[in-house]
């Protein structure tokens, strides 16, 4: 067994359990992970999943493809495989996504009990944002689905944050000379084709084989800022690659309970050219995201794995196995020595859910806010950060913040699917709106074509948009563009696009 010859496939699935030690193959070559079970953040149960097996696909998507060699001792290498001599590994939730599928459909379907088939509509057929959320839920695989479409508990916040926009209308103005109309702008100092970035998702090779790259590729065609994600697929440096010459990438941060490996981080992104950090803190514990759970009951899930209650990790999802480092003790004193770290780069509060934190961001130097409830996926019955902004804006414009000497900016994100959803924010005062979601989507059901489409969607919507409210520039859209009366009361409860929300189902029942 040299690493020449390489490692028999035969060799490898003997080694099945702690007993007679774990072996596994990831990308063509063989680890002995006996020793690092206990070690791994989501738990030795996983790894005991694949003992013995090729488990690359299941590694993929939640490890950047250099955190193996990282995280294990060379010793532990054994060797390339020999190829064709280990069985294929168990079919996984996580298998490529079909281009089509069986879906239930309402109306009266020719086919025998109402199922008709769901084809994949090409790509110019997709005229908005919502349009990929719907084939993503019909097309992906139900693991990375479950993972991106869930919200916490009861999905109450996740549907507010689009829900609330529909509480704010506008006041458009008329002979204005809208001839030409600019909606370019900038963030934080770098200049934008539009008053949105990419906001951070993680797991981008649950919805697409290639990953975040192909966001950062549709990103530099069209002149946006893409946040990179700490817990990406692909690793942080292959994203930075992948950008085109000056252009601009922030990073989302979560601070590590070692703050030496955070502190790293932040060095080698202030060396890669990254010109802002976003601090996540609305997440000192992950949310329940009850879809995200249920996966493990589905697909290839084996008698062993359902039958024991015993297992705390195995039991959250994808998301919570790999967040155990996230330090729940950060806190205040904390930003002094971030802020320090950063050296140049700036420094953004993201999760900010009050004025009064937004007050104490400005206050402690950070350069800016976002208001986000992370997409509904932490705080159920957190606010919608639309329905806060007025709020926020007022009362730092009133201590003296936003103004050409103190530039704090506000962004929000959360719920964002059109272009009116944007300029209402940026009446209320935000620089910027931040879209998740719905690039992932447009990842997962037509890779970089499909985010470079959803751009081209927005473009078109702001400028026919614009027109239409009177605003030739950003800068003409202002607060008394936007009627908020209705803002502060009660949802209407009517959820737009109820199609791509899933109902929230009772245990044992599984979505047809
Ligand atoms: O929302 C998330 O799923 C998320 O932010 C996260 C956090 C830690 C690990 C993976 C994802």
């Amino acid at each position: 067994m040299t690493a020449q010859k390489g490692v028999h496939g035969e060799e490898v699935a003997k080694h099945n359990s702690r007993e007679k030690g774990v072996w596994i193959v990831v990308h063509g070559k063989v680890y002995d992970v006996t020793d690092f079970l206990d070690e791994h953040p989501g738990g030795a149960e996983i790894i005991l999943r694949y003992a013995g097996m090729d488990a690359t696909e299941e590694y993929e998507p939640i490890h950047p493809p250099d955190a193996i060699i990282d995280n294990l001792d060379p010793s532990k290498h054994l060797g390339p495989l020999i190829p064709s001599t280990l069985p294929p590994a168990p079919v996984s939730a996580s298998a490529p996504p079909p281009t089509s599928v069986a879906i239930p459909q309402k109306t009266n379907s020719p086919l025998a009990g109402g199922e008709e088939e769901y084809v994949k509509p090409p790509i110019d057929e997709i005229l908005s944002l919502h349009d990929f959320e719907a084939v993503a839920r019909r097309t992906m695989a139900k693991r990375g689905w479950n993972y991106y479409s869930s919200g916490d508990d009861d999905e109450i916040t996740m549907r507010e944050n689009h829900n609330a926009y529909h509480r704010v209308w506008f006041r458009p103005r008329i002979l204005r000379n809208v001839g030409s109309v600019d909606f370019s702008s900038s963030i934080l100092g770098h200049k934008t084709s539009m008053p949105v970035y990419i906001t951070a998702t993680a797991l981008g090779k649950l919805g697409h084989p290639e990953g975040e790259v192909t966001l950062t590729r549709a990103a530099g065609k069209h002149n946006i800022i893409q946040m990179i994600p700490t817990l990406a697929s692909c690793s942080f440096d292959e994203m930075v690659d992948a950008a085109i010459p000056n252009q601009i990438q922030f990073l989302q941060l979560y601070v590590n309970s070692d703050r030496s490996r955070t502190k790293k981080i932040i060095k080698h992104a202030a060396e890669r050219g990254v010109k802002a950090l976003f601090i996540t803190v609305d997440a000192p514990q992950l949310g329940r995201r009850e879809k995200d759970m249920r996966t493990k009951f589905e697909g290839n899930a084996s008698s062993q794995q359902t039958q024991g209650g015993d297992n705390f990790k195995r039991d959250q999802g994808a998301a919570r196995a790999i967040s155990s480092f996230i330090d729940p003790t950060l806190n205040w004193k904390d930003l002094a020595e971030l802020k320090e770290a950063a050296g140049e780069m700036k420094i953004v509060l993201k999760g900010v859910q009050s004025w009064e934190d937004a007050v104490m961001a400005a206050e402690a130097g950070c350069d800016g806010v976002v208001l986000s409830n992370h997409g509904g996926r932490q705080l159920d019955f957190a606010p919608s950060p639309l329905t806060i902004l007025p709020q926020v804006v007022t009362i730092l414009k009133s201590r003296g913040f936003m103004t050409p000497k103190a530039p704090f900016e506000v962004f929000i994100d959360g719920g964002v699917r059109r272009a009116t959803d944007v300029l209402k924010a940026i009446a209320l005062g935000a620089t910027a709106v931040g879209i998740g979601r719905p690039m992932i989507y447009a990842m997962s059901t037509y890779g970089e074509q499909g985010v470079s489409r959803a751009f081209e969607i927005l473009k078109d919507e702001f400028e026919m948009n614009m027109r239409l409210i009177g605003a030739p520039t950003l800068s003409d859209v202002v607060p008394n563009m936007v009627d908020v009366s209705a803002l502060n009361s009660a949802s209407s409860g009517i959820t737009m696009y109820e199609e791509n929300y899933e109902r929230m189902l009772p245990v044992g029942v599984k979505a047809k």
